[in-house]
Order: structure tokens, then C-alpha cells, then sequence
């Protein structure tokens, strides 16, 4: 019976989607340092096939994993034998798969007006609103292409600006792959902030000084493949040598403490932080954009899930030069971002916040000399996770779209 399930299971990986019937996520509490170990242990054992959504770090911080239907006995008798708490968070995780698919319809938009904001796209959609936005707002908008993804996908930034020689503040979203509320939001900020920038003083005034920067997938091979064939697949797509397994975590393959604690050597982790720096030509696009234009001064990488607002460091304890104004522009942003829905958000530095992480994208920012440098964590907490339902979609663009227009206002009026 195992031995029928794992060829069912390597089948799937082969020939078709991995689908993930019987999986359940379940979120794990620790009670003390030595069950965090444990826990350690089990996520270390990359072969058993476990998936860990949040991984063992700290007691104070929930474990969330995905375990496959044939490893959920084994899992719950050891953590029913060492006494470790638990609960299941997602049943199912092929029903929430299935159910997202459902509300996919294919697009049809011819417009920006009439394409559907509450739902998930897949890569071909994405890249045609982009082009619809730039053609229906030709002065205003542009597509900067400053890559190519390692499968050859082009690597498209959307440049709004109103004129020449201005200062710059970027976003992104979607560099992993399957956390998909991030690159629905990016496609809703980008629409906003053309229908926004008529009627309001503020983006009028932040577009005066600054061009906005979004790149709305930073990892096209991740996100497509997310739709053909692996709906939890978080790296880039590049073969690793020498090892069966692919991709490299594009959030620890930056040139700030490169491959320190907090990002795996190992190919076959979801933390492979790769082979050198700037390996990934994703990141190494990103890199060479941000030294050329040279005056971006406002950085802000997006990601999912857990409702926090992130500024360095994560490779090491030391504060940042301008902890405290971080952490006061991240007050006001997660307070904005508050008082619509009344989402609530933690805030600090990586390291204290989450948990090290070596490599990872605004520690590299940061320490180019941008100084507004932040990492969101969009919705939720850990009820749906990755796999955030879509009628969330808006709502959660929505207060996240206060928080980031609270960290440009303030650059805007704080530049150096
Ligand atoms: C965010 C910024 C810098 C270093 C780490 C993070 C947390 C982020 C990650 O581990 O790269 C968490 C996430 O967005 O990937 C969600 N997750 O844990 O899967
Ligand atoms: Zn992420």
C-alpha cells in the first residue's frame, strides 16, 4: 500500500500536477526549546516529504507543515509520543486547491476595466494586463524589461512616472512563487495607482518626486509552474548540478551574509540559498537595475503569509543604522494598514520578528544605502495560508495599498 502510494505520488510529479488529496496542514505549538529541536529534526529529514509552510525556529512562533496523507500517521504518533501540541489547520489541502481553481476563470479582459481583481491569473494574463495598463496610459506608464527569467520568461517591471530625473521607489512581488495573494495585489496596486493618480493629493504629490518602480512577478518559471504542475512550489525553476532537485530560494541568494545561518546549502531545501551569489538571474536582474538607476530610495518586497511588516536585519543581531525610524514608519504603516478591516500586523526586524535568515533581499537594499527597506507579509495568519481564498484578494490589496502609501508618503517628505 505505501510502496502504491509513493509511485502514485512520484507519477503525479512526472506525468502531471501534484495534487495534494488527504495532505493536511497542521499547526504545531512547541511548549519549550527541546521540542523545538524535535521539530528541527523532522523538518532536517528532506526525503520524508514534509512541507513546512513556517518552519521550527522559536516556542513563541506556531510551526505550520503539510503533511501528505501517507506520512500524517506517522507524523501525529510522534508528536502524540514526545508530548508535542497540535492542531489541523487545513483539512484537505486539494479541496482549497480545487476550490481556487473553480473561481479561475479564463481571462477575457480586453481592458484593465473589465479584468477581474478578485481572482487568481496565471502568468499569460498577468503579463497581458501589463501590457493593456501601459497601452491605455502610455504617458504615464511603461514596462521596463531588465531580464530574463533562467527559462527565458522576460523579467517586466512596470515604471509609472511623471517625469525625467526623478528619485525611486520600488516594489515587488511574487518572488516565491506560491504565494499568490502577493502578485493579485501587486496587478490591484498597479491599477490603483493609475486611477488614484487624478484624485488624490498624495500619490500626486509622491509622483511629483518619485517614479514608482513594481515588478509584479519577480519569478515567472516559479508562478507558472505553481499553475501546471506544483500548486506549493516556492523557488526558482534552474536545475541544480549534481542533485535531483531544482530550484534556488531567491529570499537567501542575495549578497548579504550570503549563505549564513538561516538559509540551507542543501538543493533539496526550501531555503537552497545556491550556488553563489546573485545566481539566480532573477535576483541578479534586480541587483543590476537597482545599481544603475542609483537613486532608488524606498524598497519594499512583498511576500506571504503571517500579517507582518519587516525591516533589517535578518542575517545578523546588529541594529540597523536607523532601527528607530523604521520601526516608527513601520508603526504608522501597520497602523493605516489597521483601520480598514482592522488587520493586525506585528512589526520589527527580521531577526527578532521571524527568525534569521541569511541572503535575503532588503538586508542587501538596506545595505546599498536604501533606507526605507521593508518586507511585508500579506494575510493570513495561518487559516488558509499559501492558499488565501480569493475574495480576500481585494481586501487584502486594499490595506496593504495604506501601509505602503504610509511608507512613500514619509520617504517622500524624508528623502536622505
Ligand atoms: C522575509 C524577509 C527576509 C527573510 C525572511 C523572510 C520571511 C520569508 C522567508 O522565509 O523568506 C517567509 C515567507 O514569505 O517565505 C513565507 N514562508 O515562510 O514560506
Ligand atoms: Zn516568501
Amino acid at each position: 500500500m505505501k510502496r502504491l502510494l509513493i509511485l502514485t505520488a512520484c507519477f503525479a510529479a512526472v506525468f502531471g500536477k501534484v495534487t495534494f488529496e488527504g495532505h493536511q496542514v497542521l499547526r504545531i505549538t512547541a511548549k519549550n526549546a527541546a521540542q523545538i529541536i524535535l521539530l528541527k529534526e523532522l523538518s532536517g529529514q528532506e526525503d520524508f516529504g514534509l512541507d513546512f509552510w513556517m518552519e521550527p525556529v522559536h516556542e513563541s512562533l506556531p510551526v505550520d507543515v503539510r503533511v501528505p496523507f501517507d506520512r500524517l500517521q506517522a507524523v501525529r504518533a510522534f508528536l502524540a509520543f514526545n508530548n508535542i501540541q497540535y492542531r489541523v489547520m487545513i483539512e484537505d489541502v486539494q479541496d482549497l486547491v480545487n476550490e481556487e481553481r473553480r473561481w479561475m476563470v479564463k481571462d477575457r479582459a480586453v481592458s484593465t476595466d473589465d479584468f477581474n481583481y478578485n481572482n487568481y491569473h496565471d502568468l499569460e494574463s498577468i503579463y497581458s494586463f501589463m501590457d493593456m495598463l501601459v497601452d491605455e496610459n502610455k504617458r504615464f506608464v511603461s514596462k521596463i524589461v531588465i531580464g530574463q527569467s533562467y527559462e527565458g520568461r522576460p523579467l517586466n517591471v512596470l515604471k509609472f512616472s511623471t517625469g525625467a530625473n526623478r528619485l525611486g521607489i520600488w516594489i515587488d512581488t511574487g518572488i516565491h512563487a506560491r504565494e499568490w495573494v502577493t502578485q493579485a495585489s501587486g496587478i490591484w496596486f498597479a491599477k490603483k495607482i493609475v486611477k488614484d493618480y487624478n484624485n488624490d493629493r498624495t500619490l500626486k504629490a509622491i509622483l511629483e518626486k518619485y517614479d514608482i518602480f513594481l515588478e509584479i512577478v519577480v519569478n515567472p518559471d516559479g508562478y507558472k509552474f505553481t499553475h501546471t504542475t506544483n500548486r506549493m512550489w516556492r523557488k526558482t525553476r534552474k536545475p541544480n548540478p549534481g542533485s535531483s532537485c531544482v530550484g534556488v530560494d531567491a529570499n537567501r541568494n542575495w549578497d548579504a551574509g550570503f549563505g549564513g545561518p538561516g538559509s540551507s546549502n542543501n538543493p533539496c531545501y526550501e531555503t537552497y540559498h545556491g550556488p553563489s551569489a546573485h545566481s539566480e538571474p532573477e535576483v541578479k536582474a534586480i541587483v543590476d537595475f537597482v545599481k544603475t538607476h542609483g537613486n532608488l530610495k524606498a524598497f519594499v518586497s512583498i511576500h506571504s503569509y503571517s500579517q507582518m511588516l519587516l525591516y533589517p536585519y535578518g542575517y545578523k543581531s546588529t541594529r540597523a543604522k536607523d532601527k528607530a525610524e523604521l520601526d516608527k514608519v513601520a508603526r504608522k504603516a501597520t497602523t493605516a494598514l489597521r483601520s480598514l478591516y482592522n488587520t493586525q500586523y506585528t512589526y520589527g526586524s527580521i531577526i527578532k520578528v521571524i527568525y534569521q535568515a541569511s541572503g535575503g533581499t532588503i538586508d542587501w537594499t538596506y545595505d546599498q544605502g536604501i533606507k526605507y527597506s521593508y518586507t511585508f507579509e500579506l494575510r493570513d495568519t495561518g487559516r488558509y495560508g499559501f492558499i488565501l481564498p480569493a475574495d480576500q484578494i481585494i481586501p487584502t490589496a486594499e490595506e496593504t495599498w495604506l501601509a505602503l502609501m504610509a511608507i512613500m508618503k514619509y520617504t517622500k517628505n524624508h528623502p536622505y
